[in-house]
């Protein structure tokens, strides 16, 4: 393939200059047409940045075709014709591409390799005796110069389709010729060397079209008709870059074959009610609330019948469940709409209405929906579920993407047949935001694939007031879409039969391929970036323009009046009932007193909350023997051990877990497998998902073993463990925090019976997923009513490994935790299960494995879900003393909030001069440090392992234990950073202001740690003499 490719950069070369006007001429247009046109306009007028239009068309299918008659060369040089055979000769030999060359025959002819010139003869008139080389060249010219016509409509016909509603950046590339209508046929002839004498001379088609329908030729003039109505109409189909011949063929049938775009009466009254009740109901809206921001959908209301038509093609296709994802625009449209809900529910948003229920709600326009109906059209039952999403455009993205994910793991829908999901984008979003490169990186890994996204963009062509030429460098907005090979759609707004058509054909392009597609709908926005925004400041033509341009309705309806279709009677009845519907909603919603959050959840957990103690957690605590049964499942080898050969570096780490088994201890890793595999036994789903989670960055996890003579054979002990156990998915991720702890979080969402966990790869990455953290994670519940036990396991501590590599930022979390400081719960018997229930989320840093077993395990115990922010360890993974004894972990034990001191201080308080409290990691460092100064008696240090909610209970108690002692807070993370900030306060209300904490640690700093391993050692030796001065 190599050398294919090494003969393809030469016998493809990117400009004419390298000798290609010899071998392929029609690549090169003369100057001054329509290449020239392409190349001068299409960059003025759409403000390119990326000279896309210089790029020969040659490049696409037909290097694949080159590429193909190679291979086929090097496995039987006698496969192909001989003018290919003699040209790879001389290729090979070292021919420059231009003396290698001897005519070959026509590109495509079937079957395709073996083609002689004499096949030309019936089409071109000849006898097949009068082909001599003289007239030979000049018909396999005209000949290749058609296919090049034809290639030159697939590979670039978007660039001059008429797809802009407003005639502005798309449409009038040929403003001189014909504005609006797309290019001439005679200008792509005449800069392909045929003439107007030629038009009606017969050309036989290549394989490579679909134009012909059942003929094998046609006559260039129809030839042409046929690909300016496939190609250069109101849709662009962008697709020549995708690598697959069979996918290209299978677009160019759907565009190309006649009649395929033509709709019966019912669909075009189908499409005129949609359009009409898009279109009514934000009438409706900016009549009776005229001030109020909605982010309406004028401009772009073909948007509802689109999704409509979507939705219909895939149920009819098998699907029974949609996932999607939107951002403010036309999102109550399509609520309303499209998921049909409750009209009343949305208008009583627009009324300042007292909630019913908890939570501290969003805007209107941010709001999820979760709906079951019945799809009037194919029958079928239908759920269809709007995400919940923040104002942060894109960001639900790899959410829509985990939940989907999360549904069809939970069908057993393996190909993605069942459920689906639809992503809408803005236009200036869709090219801005990195989360949906990140996004779109997902699509194809085998534990993240959704098998194939449907993206729309309503591309109106402005983003607030910025225009596309100065929000992208990209020739189109969704040109990112193009690194996952989705074909793209651009299609004008203002024609429903194609949008309608488009529609269709990415409904199957993903039932057939399970890849993503992308529907770009060009059109406008018909007011300000919202209704009370002045588009005028800014983009004064464009808003002159969209004034004098009809609505998409009016035009629609003028268009069916004309055909006959409907009667103008008709069209105004389906408005005036349409409009009755809104108006007994509004009066209805008049009533209303209260708003229910609930109403709009995407996720609801039916039966998980019915009927349970919402204050009672189980216990977390095993059986001795469970324990047993998984530490030592998950120290063996596969059953098959004899032929499965395992690194001995891993047999010697097996061999010491089951010695811990057999000594009633778990370090770190078997810890957490005891956690995930007892509730694998109960029944609950474990994922464990992040950058190379399967064997853990410190290599200490070792999920997946790997055989060391056969490729990908792999063994995952957690997955064994009972017969009847739920399923173990642990994932090495793309290398992304946003996109996979977005679609973590998605995934978490969709059933409250699984144990989700995202690892980051040293906490100190998780900030470049701080907008999920922020706007989801944290703030989720209070804005949306959705719960999520999603877990953040972020390896934290200053080891001397740098500014990077050594805090997951913990004070951020605690920063973000609702708890208040000055509040001290009332203490009962369900103290500590109300603080969880009342607050945000959990953080801890636990400092044993047994600490931890229990409050992975209390995640699922509890009667409610909570995210759960882990600071976890990195050396305590092989440290000595960071064991647990099985004692600790059995039936009656449970997660420890506060650890507190054990040793002889504890056995005489009342000598006891200093108590230190700490978090984590640091604890053996000053335990170590307090025994080596011979000070066990006179200081006590107490861990804080649940830092938020903070234990307020347990403080006190442990000072209260200790009258005589000052207190100190001691912790490695500089002074404005790690938990001080959030304990100070709390460790005042907990004393009720009687005794003073001071602090010990490092100093403040702008950067989490130090890059000198001096420094550090320096520091952390002055912070364990402050912590135990006395
Ligand atoms: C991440 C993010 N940055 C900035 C904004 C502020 N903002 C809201 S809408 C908007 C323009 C969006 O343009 P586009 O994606 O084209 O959607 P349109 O409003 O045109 O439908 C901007 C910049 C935001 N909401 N999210
Ligand atoms: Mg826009």
């Amino acid at each position: 393939m190599h050398r294919a490719r090494t003969v393809l950069k030469q016998i493809v070369p990117l400009k004419p200059h390298l000798g290609l006007e010899r071998f392929a001429p029609w690549c090169y247009p003369a100057e001054g047409a329509v290449a020239v046109l392409w190349k001068s306009q299409i960059h003025q007028k759409r403000h390119y940045n990326a000279p896309v239009a210089t790029e020969p068309f040659l490049n696409g299918s037909s290097s694949a075709y080159v590429e193909e008659m190679y291979n086929a060369w090097l496995r039987d040089p006698k496969s192909v014709h001989v003018s290919w055979d003699s040209f790879f000769r001389s290729t090979s030999a070292g021919a420059a591409p231009g003396q290698a060359y001897s005519p070959p025959p026509s590109l495509a002819q079937a079957p395709r390799n073996t083609v002689p010139i004499s096949a030309l003869a019936p089409f071109i008139g000849g006898g097949h005796a009068s082909l001599t080389s003289h007239v030979d060249e000049k018909v396999i010219d005209d000949h290749l110069a058609v296919q090049a016509i034809i290639r030159s409509y697939q590979a670039r016909g978007h660039h001059v389709a008429a797809v802009d509603p407003l005639e502005i950046n798309y449409g009038d590339l040929h403003g001189g010729y014909q504005k609006g209508k797309g290019a001439p046929p005679e200008l792509v002839v005449r800069n392909y060397m045929l003439e107007e004498k030629d038009m009606d001379r017969v050309f036989k088609l290549p394989s490579t079209t679909f134009i012909g329908g059942k003929d094998k030729a046609l006559p260039l003039r129809e030839i042409l008709n046929r690909l300016e109505n496939a190609y250069c109409r109101h849709i662009g189909v962008e697709f020549m870059f995708i690598n697959s011949l069979e996918q290209c063929n299978w677009i160019r049938q759907k565009f190309e074959t006649p009649g395929i775009m033509e709709v019966d009466n019912e669909q075009k009254r189908l499409n005129l009610a949609r359009l009409t009740r898009a279109t009514g109901f934000e009438a409706f809206l900016a009549r009776k609330w005229s001030s109020e921001k909605r982010f309406g959908l004028e401009g772009c209301e073909i948007l509802i019948p689109a999704m409509k038509q979507i939705i219909d093609k895939s149920t009819e296709l098998g699907v029974e469940s949609i996932v999607m994802g939107m951002p403010h625009r036309g999102r109550l449209n399509v609520l309303a709409n499209v998921c049909r809900k409750p009209l009343e529910q949305i208008f009583t948003q627009f009324a300042a209405l007292e909630a019913a229920d908890d939570g501290s709600g969003d805007v209107k326009y941010h709001l999820g929906t979760y709906i079951e109906r019945l799809n009037r059209v194919t029958n079928k039952n239908i759920r269809l579920a709007v995400v919940a999403n923040p104002s942060h455009l894109e960001a639900v993205d790899p959410v829509v993407q985990g939940k989907t994910r999360a549904e069809q793991f939970y069908r057993g829908d393996g190909e993605g047949k069942k459920v689906m999901s639809m992503l809408l984008h803005g236009d200036a979003a869709f090219c801005g935001q990195g989360i949906v490169y990140e996004t779109f990186h997902l699509a194809d890994l085998p534990d993240y694939t959704t098998h194939g996204t449907i993206h729309i963009v309503v591309n109106n062509q402005i983003g607030f007031t910025t225009d596309p030429r100065h929000s992208r460098s990209s020739p189109y907005c969704t040109d990112v879409a193009r690194v996952v090979n989705a074909p793209i759609f651009h299609v004008n707004s203002d024609d429903p039969e194609s949008v309608m058509h488009v529609c269709n054909v990415a409904a199957e392009w993903r039932s057939t391929f399970h890849k993503d597609v992308v529907v770009d709908i060009v059109c406008y926005r018909r007011n300000g970036h919202n209704e009370i925004d002045e588009p005028m400041f800014t983009q004064p033509l464009m808003y002159r323009k969209i004034r004098n341009t009809k609505p998409g309705l009016d035009k629609y309806a003028d268009r069916l009046i004309s055909e006959g279709v409907v009667t103008p009677e008709e069209v105004k009845d389906v408005r005036d009932k349409y409009d009755k519907i809104c108006e007994e909603a509004y009066t209805n919603a008049r009533k209303e007193t209260h708003i229910k959050y609930k109403d709009w959840l995407d996720s609801p957990w039916s039966g998980f909350f019915e009927g349970k103690d919402p204050l009672k957690v189980s216990p977390t605590g095993l059986k001795e023997d469970t324990l047993v049964h998984i530490g030592k499942r998950f120290s063996s080898p596969p059953p098959n051990a004899a032929e499965f050969v395992i690194h001995r570096g891993l047999e010697r780490i097996m061999k010491a877990r089951m010695e811990m088994v057999e000594n009633r201890t778990v370090d770190w890793a078997l810890g957490e497998a005891m956690a995930f595999g007892s509730l694998l036994k109960e029944g609950i789903h474990v994922r464990l998902s992040g950058q190379d989670v399967e064997r853990g960055t410190f290599s200490h996890r070792h999920h997946v073993l790997h055989h060391q003579n056969v490729d990908k054979a792999t063994y995952r002990p957690l997955c064994f463990l009972y017969p009847d156990q739920a399923p173990y998915t642990v994932c090495n991720s793309s290398l992304s925090e946003f996109g996979v702890l977005g679609f973590e979080l998605g995934y978490s969402m969709t059933n409250p019976n699984a144990l989700v966990c995202w690892e980051a790869q040293f906490g100190d990455f998780n900030n470049t997923a701080q907008c999920i953290i922020d706007q989801f994670i944290s703030s989720g519940q209070a804005k949306w009513v959705r719960q999520s036990g999603l877990v953040m396991l972020n390896p934290h501590g200053l080891e001397g490994m740098g500014p990077e590599h050594s805090s997951g930022r913990v004070e951020r979390f605690l920063q973000m935790s609702s708890d208040d400081p000055d509040y001290f719960p009332p203490e009962s018997e369900e103290f500590a299960v109300r603080q969880l229930h009342d607050i945000n989320w959990i953080v801890a840093n636990c400092s044993t494995p047994a600490n931890y077993f229990h409050i992975l395990r209390r995640q699922i115990a509890l009667p409610f879900r909570k995210p759960l922010i882990l600071l976890t360890p990195k050396s305590l993974l092989r440290h000595p003393e960071a064991k647990s004894s099985f004692d600790l972990m059995v039936e009656g034990t449970e997660f420890l909030r506060l650890i507190p001191e054990e040793g002889p201080a504890a056995g005489n308080p009342d000598a006891v001069k200093k108590v230190v409290f700490c978090s984590g990691k640091v604890f053996y460092d000053l335990k170590k440090s307090r025994d080596e100064k011979k000070l066990t008696n006179d200081i006590a240090i107490a861990r804080v392992e649940q830092i938020s909610p903070f234990p307020f209970d347990l403080v006190k108690k442990e000072c209260a234990k200790y009258p005589n002692a000052s207190l100190v807070w001691a912790q490695e993370e500089h002074k404005n950073q790690g938990p001080w900030t959030y304990v100070q306060p709390r460790f005042s209300t907990a004393l009720n202001d009687t005794r003073d904490i001071v602090y010990a640690g490092r100093p403040t700093a702008a950067s989490p740690a130090t890059g000198s391993k001096m420094t550090h050692l320096r520091e952390l030796n002055q912070l364990l003499e402050d912590a135990l001065a006395l």
